[in-house]
């Protein structure tokens, strides 16, 4: 792996470097649970350090001022280089968080995407707008402006370190930022790599700054910083609450995407066999550890018990395995700790009298020897289970499918089901009737609605949640309003005296 993500891992001020403290901590890849590398463990003084750096340079250089044109060809040349460096930044990715080799190379290709369209898109900021009509004098030149927000803080999870850094990055460098990047401790080593990638693109040295660290020993300093102007953040509720409340105290700009627990409605008119693969697959790639996975299946009674019998069926075939082998499906959870929470779920479920109908457990070593190392747990579906238990209401970031049956043509319980949520990211609405299904999908309360399908996104457009799923949107030209203050000038031309003061003249 040296030769991939070469130590240090820090970048600050220009130079990789180790913590002021010297403190690594081990990156551990979950198919095996063997260690991977040792990666750096910023301190609380390096995080002070890359602020410093970072707001040096945004004050005294010439990239905050220079044209988005000039920036954008660094991120069509960042497009480039993740295009030519895929099969060995996919390998890394796979290794650190355990999914397939193939995910990763989509992830790679989509924020390929994402750079290029903002690369277009923060271009069109270059054109100043003249505010010109019956409410601004003739004398005056009323003039809209974009300049970047200042230093930004991204923070970022470790089911999709690559994709949601980007999400992030193409933005904030296209408009002018200086970014500090904080990849989750759990899976750094993509970022790491990108961080070559990025300075490779032309990018300047000190508009960038890498610090792989915990969330504790760095959090604080970066989320209160006089010096940081905003903060953006993927991650779990309990983080995102603390770090809104962290950057209330300095007014930061903060945009925070939680989670979810995303319904899939799906009506008895849909063909089973294709209702059957959409669920499977709306709630088990990447063994469920995607924000957006399908977790609660809302189901029309006529079609739910063959429904849940063919989800179970196929669950009960996804090949699990090492993410680097071709015939894996999907691999194992991030962690031992992760594991061992998704595993409690399970328990909860019961507790709560559901009933599991498969999975539930990690898989048996006598059965999948291969698999006993890992942190892997089996595709589970929960039947009997209702909107108050917490199963159904909590996110469990695993390979778990809860079932709620809605009685036939009864739309209205459907919509209150998929509603009924304190989330409010994504969900699915399957029908063979369009109109319906975009009907229904128009009154879900979620950022994202897919009928008849599940999991698309485009660079283009908007990603973010209603309710605790968080604030403030990525991608589209939302996202990239996040990253831009907008500054009014308003010049008179043919300058007289004010006049409001009528008093003697000194
Ligand atoms: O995430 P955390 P965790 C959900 C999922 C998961 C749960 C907890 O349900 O089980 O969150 O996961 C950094 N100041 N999601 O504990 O803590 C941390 O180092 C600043 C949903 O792993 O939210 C990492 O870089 N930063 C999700 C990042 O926050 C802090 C994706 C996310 O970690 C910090 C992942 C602090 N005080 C988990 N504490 C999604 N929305 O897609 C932690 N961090």
């Amino acid at each position: 792996m040296s030769s991939l993500v070469p130590s240090p891992t820090l970048f600050i001020d220009g130079q990789w470097c180790a913590s002021s403290d010297g403190k690594t901590r081990p990156t551990i890849n979950p198919y095996d649970a063997s260690v991977i590398m040792e990666v750096d463990e910023a301190s609380a003084e390096d995080a002070q350090r890359a602020v410093a750096a970072a707001k040096r340079f945004f004050q005294t250089s010439d990239w905050p001022r220079c044209s988005c044109a000039d920036r954008c060809t660094h991120l069509k040349r960042m497009a480039d280089l993740l295009q030519s460096h895929k099969a060995a930044l996919a390998k890394v990715e796979t290794i650190d968080t355990g999914k397939t080799l193939g995910e990763s190379e989509i992830d790679i290709d989509d924020v390929t995407n994402v750079f290029r369209f903002y690369a277009e898109e923060a271009s069109k900021l270059d054109q100043e707008k003249r505010i010109t009509g019956p409410l601004v004098p003739e004398s005056v030149k009323s003039l809209i402006v974009h300049e970047p927000v200042g230093v930004c803080v991204l923070i970022t999870p470790w089911n999709y370190p690559i994709l949601q850094l980007c999400w992030k990055l193409a933005p904030a460098l296209a408009t002018g930022n200086c970014v500090i990047i904080k990849p989750s401790e759990v899976t750094p080593l993509s970022t790491v790599y990108l961080t070559r990638l990025l300075l490779e693109a032309g990018f300047p040295a000190g508009a960038v700054q890498l610090l792989t660290a915990t969330g504790a020993s760095v959090g604080p300093v970066l989320t209160t910083s006089d010096d940081v102007d905003l903060v953006s953040f993927t991650g779990g509720l309990a983080t995102g609450r603390n770090i809104i409340r962290s950057c209330a105290e300095t007014v930061k700009r903060c945009t925070v995407e939680l989670g979810g627990k995303n319904p899939n409605v799906v009506f008895a008119d849909c063909d089973l066999e294709w209702a059957i693969d959409n669920v499977v697959t709306a709630v088990f790639v990447h063994s469920g550890q995607v924000c957006s996975a399908g977790a609660r299946l809302i189901v029309e009674e006529p079609i739910a018990d063959a429904l849940v019998a063919g989800v179970v069926k196929r669950a009960n075939e996804i090949v699990m395995g090492n993410g680097l082998d071709p015939a894996s499906e999907t691999g194992p959870l991030v962690s031992k700790e992760h594991l061992d929470k998704v595993q409690a779920y399970v328990e909860l479920a019961r507790q709560e009298g559901a009933k599991v109908l498969c999975g539930g457990t990690r898989p048996d070593p006598a059965q999948f020897p291969h698999l006993a190392q890992g942190f892997f747990f089996l595709p589970t579906v929960i039947d009997g289970c209702d909107r108050t238990m917490r199963i159904v209401q909590e996110e469990t970031f695993g390979p778990i499918l809860t079932i709620e049956r809605f009685p036939a043509g009864d739309e209205e319980t459907a919509i209150m089901l998929a509603n009924d949520t304190k989330y409010g990211l994504a969900g699915g609405v399957q029908s063979r009737d369009q109109a319906r299904a975009e009907r229904v999908a128009r009154r879900l309360r979620h950022g994202t609605v897919w009928t008849n399908t599940y999991g698309a996104y485009t660079a283009q457009a908007e990603w973010g949640g209603y309710g605790m799923s968080g604030n403030g949107r990525e991608l589209g030209s939302k996202g990239l309003d996040e990253y831009v203050e907008v500054k009014h000038l308003w010049s008179e031309t043919k300058p007289e005296m004010m006049g409001w003061f009528k008093g003697a003249r000194m």
